[in-house]
C-alpha cells in the first residue's frame, strides 16, 4: 500500500491507533482468506479492495469530495443508496466489526450494549474509521432500542447526524411513515448536496444498485451447486465489499468472478469435495472485519452456501421495480422494494423464517446456524421461534450467541462441530 499518513492525518485519524488497527487487520486477513485451498482467481480483486480499503478507496472518497460530490455513511440497509446515487452522492457503509476500543465505548455505552454499536462507538472514539470522518453526512435511523439510544450520543460527535425514523409493524401506516421518511431523506440530501433529484437521475441510480444486487444474486445463485464453487467466507466478503466499493466497479467485478464460478460448476469444481455438509447462516448482519463464525464454520468441515443476512440475502434479494415515470412515483416503488426487508425489529415478521426455509431449499443445505450478537434482543427474541418452525418442518438448527471477542472461539467451535456431527448422522 501507498504511504496515505498524510490523507489519514488530514481526516483526523489517530494515527498510532490506526496502524495498530490495520495491522491486526492485514494478519486476520491474511490468516483466515489468503491460507483458503482453490481460492477463485476472481477473489483477487476484492483481496486488492480488503488491501487498500483505508487507503485508494479513501483517495477515491476525497478526490469525489474535491469536485463537490457528498459522503453519506449510513449503519443500515434500510438507508437507500439509490437517493444518494441520484444527488451525485456517494454511499459507504459504517457498520464495524472489530473490538477496538471497547473501554472507551463503554464510557458513553451500557455494557450490555452489542458488539456492532460499540464498535461503531470504539472507532469514532478512537478515530481510526476513515469512512466514518470522510463522510459529510452521517445517517441513522431508529430500528432496533440499541441503535435508536445510541444515536443520541453519537449525534455530538460527528458533524452532522441525521436520524431517520422507521416503522416497526408491516401495516400501511408503516409503509406510509416508510415513504415520508425517504421525502425527508430527499429533502436532507438535495440541501446538503445542493442538487434536486430528478427523474433521470433517479432512474439511472435505481438502475445503477439494481445491477449490483443484480450481480450478488448471481453468486448466491451459483452455490446452490455441489461443490460449491466458492467458500462461504468468500462469499461473504463480496457481501462485505457491497458496502464500500464504487458501485459500478464492484458489478463488473462480482460477474467477473460469476464467469469464472459458472465454469467451475460446469466441471463439478468446488472448493471443498461433493456431499461436503452444506449450511445456511441467519441472523445478525457480519461487518468487515467480523469473520470469527464462519472462519470456525468452515474449519469444521462445512462449506456455508448462504448467509440470510443484511450483508447478505437479506439486504440485496429485492430489486427497485419501477412502477411509473415521475419521481414521485419512483420514490413509492423504492419504499415498495424497501418495505420487504424482514429484519427484525419487525413485530411479527413471518417472512424471515419463510425465507430461511426457501433458502435451505434452494442451496440444498441440511442444516441452519442462526448467529445472534450478545446483547441483540430482536434477533435474540426472534431465534426460538426461527429454530421452532425450522426445526418442525425437519431442518436442524444451533442457535449460537456471541460477541466480537476470541474468548469463546474454543467454545463455539466444540459446539460447532457437535451440530456438524449430529448433521452427518441424519
Ligand atoms: S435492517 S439487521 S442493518 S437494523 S445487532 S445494532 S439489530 S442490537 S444491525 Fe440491522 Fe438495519 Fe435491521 Fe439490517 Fe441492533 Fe441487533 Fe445490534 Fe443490529
Amino acid at each position: 500500500m501507498a504511504d496515505y499518513t498524510k490523507m489519514w492525518s488530514e481526516l483526523g485519524l489517530d494515527l498510532e491507533g490506526h496502524d495498530a488497527l490495520l495491522s491486526v487487520l492485514g494478519g486476520a486477513y491474511t490468516d483466515i482468506f489468503l491460507s483458503q485451498k482453490n481460492r477463485p482467481e476472481g477473489m483477487k480483486y476484492f483481496d486488492f479492495v480488503m488491501s487498500e480499503v483505508h487507503g485508494l478507496r479513501i483517495q477515491e472518497l476525497m478526490d469525489a469530495k474535491a469536485q463537490g460530490r457528498k459522503v453519506i455513511g449510513s449503519y443500515c440497509v434500510f438507508v437507500p443508496e439509490e437517493l444518494i446515487l441520484a444527488v451525485d452522492g456517494v454511499s459507504v457503509g459504517l457498520c464495524a466489526g472489530a473490538e477496538f476500543n471497547f473501554e472507551g465505548a463503554e464510557t458513553l455505552l451500557p455494557r450490555n450494549t452489542c458488539s456492532l454499536i460499540k464498535s461503531a462507538f470504539g472507532f469514532k472514539l478512537g478515530k481510526v474509521c476513515p469512512y466514518l470522518e470522510a463522510s459529510d453526512v452521517v445517517v441513522g435511523e431508529n430500528t432496533c432500542d440499541g441503535k435508536k439510544k445510541s444515536y443520541e450520543m453519537l449525534a455530538p460527535l460527528v458533524k452532522d447526524l441525521y436520524v431517520m425514523d422507521m416503522p416497526q409493524m408491516k401495516s400501511a401506516a408503516g409503509k406510509a411513515l416508510l415513504k415520508e421518511e425517504y421525502r425527508r431523506f430527499v429533502a436532507k440530501l438535495e440541501e446538503v448536496s445542493g442538487k434536486k433529484i430528478t427523474v433521470d437521475s433517479l432512474k439511472k441510480a435505481v438502475e445503477v444498485v439494481n445491477a449490483k444486487r443484480k450481480a450478488v444474486k448471481r453468486l448466491a445463485e451459483l452455490r446452490a451447486a455441489d461443490p460449491s464453487p466458492i467458500s462461504g467466507l468468500d462469499a461473504l466478503l463480496v457481501n462485505q465489499v457491497f458496502f464500500y466499493d464504487d458501485p459500478i466497479r464492484f458489478t463488473d467485478s462480482v460477474h467477473k468472478l460469476c464467469d469464472e464460478l459458472e465454469e467451475r460448476v460446469k466441471q463439478g469444481a468446488g472448493v471443498s469435495a461433493k456431499g461436503t455438509t452444506r449450511l445456511i447462516v441467519s441472523g445478525c448482519p457480519m461487518a468487515v472485519p467480523n469473520w470469527k463464525l464462519p472462519m470456525l464454520i468452515e474449519s469444521s468441515d462445512v462449506v456455508i452456501v448462504g448467509e440470510e443476512s443484511c450483508v447478505g440475502e437479506r439486504g440485496t434479494r429485492w430489486l427497485t421495480e419501477f412502477k411509473g415515470g415521475t419521481v414521485e412515483e419512483i420514490i413509492d416503488s423504492i419504499t415498495e422494494r424497501y418495505f420487504n426487508i424482514d429484519c427484525a425489529i419487525f413485530t411479527p415478521n413471518p417472512s424471515r423464517v419463510e425465507y430461511v426455509k426457501e433458502m435451505t431449499e434452494k442451496l440444498k443445505a441440511q442444516g441452519v446456524i442462526h448467529y445472534s450478537l450478545q446483547f441483540c434482543q430482536p434477533y435474540i427474541m426472534e431465534s426460538s421461534p426461527v429454530e421452532k418452525e425450522l426445526e418442525k418442518s425437519g431442518m436442524p438448527v444451533l442457535r449460537l450467541e456471541t460477541d466480537y471477542s476470541q474468548e469463546d472461539a474454543g467454545q463455539l467451535k466444540t459446539r460447532i462441530e457437535a451440530f456438524v456431527e449430529r448433521l452427518k448422522k441424519k
